[in-house]
């Protein structure tokens, strides 16, 4: 195998996207045809009267979540257009992050983590960086106090799954014992954030009931976990291995905004979601029954050679990028305003302030899908930092 230097991803779905367009694989005896090239992942995403989100609680969720979980995620698992209803809810609270306030908290958070990293002679930046930074940029998005991040760091990197990827029951029920408890003090006693927000929105004539903010709730936390750390464990290496883009940036921070969603595209923070088929149907010559699942994988659609030039290829301030890498269509990401935000910010905090990332050791998170490996990010990444000014 070719060695590969710990930044690079390589895009395991190439040869399939290529030949037929796509690929199989098995998912605790619910099978999975997974759609590998731009084109048809964005037309299956718009078409959601036969690929579904409303299915089973958890069953777009590859690996998926049906055994571990029973709440609704809202508004990623409904369908138009109630999906829409719920959106509308949420959406402008979910664009503060552009607002300058919390920007400029977000950036001072940032630059304590690399402040703080700094002085030490070396750290891992997946439990000691991308999880500290993740959780405390979540209490901006929630509007709940800083300190509650301590208690989300000691979850560890993901809310459903454990160390060896296991999905983990155990571990699910402690964030809904969790969100259920915070959502009773703010029925009980109204605030300005996030829970109290959504007990107090009017929906279809009626206050949203708990239940309903727990889906919202569980979705915040778990769908721009697991995600936002890897974007930035993987923006480390990246930057660790071409300290040349990192001085680019320092000479051209207006380029930013690009690099951000250039490292989205290559990442691919979340290689796929899943629909549940409603009607037999057939997708690139291949007949789909229906009640079985496809996915939309994002990160084969992002490597493809028919619409992005370079594909493999870093090109950090690529100019036409129609990159999937937060979804398409109505279920694109929610999140993404706040994610692209702390990506923003750590890339400037992190060219103003560090010359070079020295990578110690590293061990490589590898997704199994099927026939596929796919490398996502690292459980580990030893690194040191050098000041700028040292
Ligand atoms: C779900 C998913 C959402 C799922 C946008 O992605 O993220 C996964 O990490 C969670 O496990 O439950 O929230």
């Amino acid at each position: 195998m070719k060695h590969l230097d710990p930044s690079e991803m390589s895009c395991p779905f190439a040869a399939a996207r290529q030949e037929t367009g796509i690929g199989k694989m098995d998912d605790q005896n619910d099978p999975v045809t997974i759609l590998l090239r731009l084109k048809d992942v964005r037309k299956t995403a718009h078409n959601w009267k036969t690929f579904q989100s409303e299915a089973t609680p958890g069953r777009i969720v590859i690996p998926s979540e049906v055994n571990i979980r029973e709440t609704r995620q809202i508004p990623f698992e409904i369908d138009p257009p109630r999906h829409g209803e719920y959106r509308s809810l949420v959406e402008a609270w979910f664009k503060r992050p552009l607002e300058e306030d919390y920007t400029s908290k977000l950036t001072t958070q940032i630059e304590m983590a690399i402040d703080e990293a700094l002085k030490n002679s070396s750290l891992e930046a997946v439990t000691e960086m991308a999880l500290p930074i993740q959780s405390r940029a979540l209490t901006l998005l929630l509007n709940t106090p800083y300190e509650e991040a301590e208690t989300w760091i000691s979850w560890g990197t993901h809310v459903f799954r454990s160390e060896g990827e296991a999905l983990d029951a155990n571990k699910a029920n402690v964030l809904y014992d969790y969100i259920d408890r915070e959502l009773d003090k703010s029925a009980k006693n109204p605030g300005e954030d996030l829970y109290s927000v959504l007990l107090n929105s009017d929906f279809e004539g009626r206050k949203l009931n708990k239940e309903e903010a727990e889906g919202v709730m569980v979705l915040t936390f778990a769908g721009g976990r697991d995600t936002v750390i890897n974007a930035l464990t993987n923006s480390i290496a990246y930057f660790a291995e071409h300290p040349e883009s990192l001085e680019r940036i320092r000479k051209e921070p207006e380029i930013t905004g690009k690099t951000v969603e250039e490292l989205i595209r290559y990442f691919s923070p979340l290689t796929q979601m899943g629909r549940v088929v409603t009607e037999d149907t057939s997708v690139c010559d291949e007949d789909i029954k229906a009640d079985t699942r496809v996915s939309l994988c994002w990160a084969s659609a992002n490597r493809d050679e028919s619409v992005f030039e370079n594909a493999n290829e870093v090109v950090i301030d690529r100019k036409i990028n129609p990159h999937v890498g937060f979804g398409f269509s109505h279920h694109k990401c929610l999140g993404a305003t706040h994610a692209r935000q702390i990506m923003k910010v750590f890339i400037k905090v992190l060219s103003k302030k560090v010359e070079r990332i020295e990578i110690l050791d590293h061990k490589d998170n590898i997704e199994e899908l099927g026939e596929f490996k796919r490398k996502i990010g690292f459980h580990s990444l030893k690194v040191k930092l050098h000041s700028k000014l040292s």
